[in-house]
Formats: C-alpha cells, structure tokens, sequence
C-alpha cells in the first residue's frame, strides 16, 4: 500500500500535567496508528521558537512559546495509512471550542483562558510533518518494525 505516512504528533504540557498521556496514547493505538518514536522531553526556548515560527508576530505568539516550554511534553511519530489527515481529525480543531465529541481536544480539552491550551498538536501537511519529525527527533530515534495485526489488514 503506498498510501503510508508518517505524522508527527505532541501531547503538550496540559495533557502531560493532567495526566492524559495515557488516555491519547490509547486513542491513537486503538484507531491502529504506529508509534515509531516516542520521548518525554522540556522544549527549550530555541526548539520552542521553532516549532512555531509562523506565528511569530501574532499577539499569543510569546504565552505560546513560554507555555510550551514551561512543563514536558511527549513527541511522537506515528506511522499509517494517510496517517498525517486522519490524525488531524482525531485530534479536531485548534480551538477546543469548535472541536466535536469524539475527537481528542473536542472530549479532554476546554480551557477556560485562552486556546494556547489546546492538549496536543499534530502536522498539517506532509511538507510540515517533514519538518517537525527532523526537529524533534534524530534519525537513528525512528524505529522500523511491523505491528503483527497487519498482515490481517494488508491481504
Ligand atoms: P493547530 O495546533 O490546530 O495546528 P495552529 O498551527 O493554527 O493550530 O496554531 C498553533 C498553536 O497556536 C495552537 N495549537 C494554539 O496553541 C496557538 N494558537 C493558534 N491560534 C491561536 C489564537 N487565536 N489564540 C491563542 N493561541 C492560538
């Protein structure tokens, strides 16, 4: 099948400190996603101005870059069929506000102040999952191997 991609995913600071990595983790396992690299890290200041780059100029550009580098966060690459579009769904739109039931801020994030705690990121486009996957992960840190359900799926 030569529709594999890969994407790559964060469970920010308010879903590490509220103790929903779990509950993330399960969504995407469930739903058959591949883990293939997988850490809990603290985002400098650097790798934080980085990762959000294009918003630098807007107004919530500064409380996004202290807020993710203010606690952990988990980073992941996970591995599957249009992994990067079905993902972004799973996850549901940037303002848990707008996010339908189902999805991952829609049922576990409502923040009270501001839509910078919006519980996790995920690329958006092949060209961007490119980028943050070299980011945030060496290549030796991406493993390859095969989930022994597939063969079921793939014949
Ligand atoms: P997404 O995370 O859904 O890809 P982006 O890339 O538009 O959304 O925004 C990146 C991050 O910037 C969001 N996750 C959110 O934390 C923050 N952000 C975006 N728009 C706003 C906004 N209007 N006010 C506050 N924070 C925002």
């Amino acid at each position: 099948m030569n529709d594999e991609e890969r994407t790559f995913l964060m469970i920010k600071p308010d879903g590490v400190l509220r103790g929903l990595v779990g509950e993330v983790l399960r969504r995407l396992e469930l739903k058959g996603l591949k883990i293939v690299g997988l850490k809990l890290m603290q985002l400098d200041r650097e790798t934080a101005e980085r990762h959000y780059h294009e918003h630098e100029g807007k107004s919530y550009f500064e409380p996004l870059v202290e807020y993710i580098s203010s606690a952990p966060s988990v980073v992941m690459v996970l591995e599957g069929r249009s992994a990067i579009s079905v993902v972004r769904r799973m996850i549901g739109p940037t303002d848990p506000v707008q996010a339908d039931p189902g999805t991952l801020r829609g049922d576990l994030a409502l923040n009270r102040t501001s839509v910078v705690y919006n519980l996790v990121h995920a690329s958006d486009s092949p060209e961007s999952a490119e980028k943050e996957i070299a980011l945030f992960f060496k290549p030796d840190e991406i493993l390859s191997y095969s989930l022994p359900a597939s063969s079921i799926y793939r014949k």
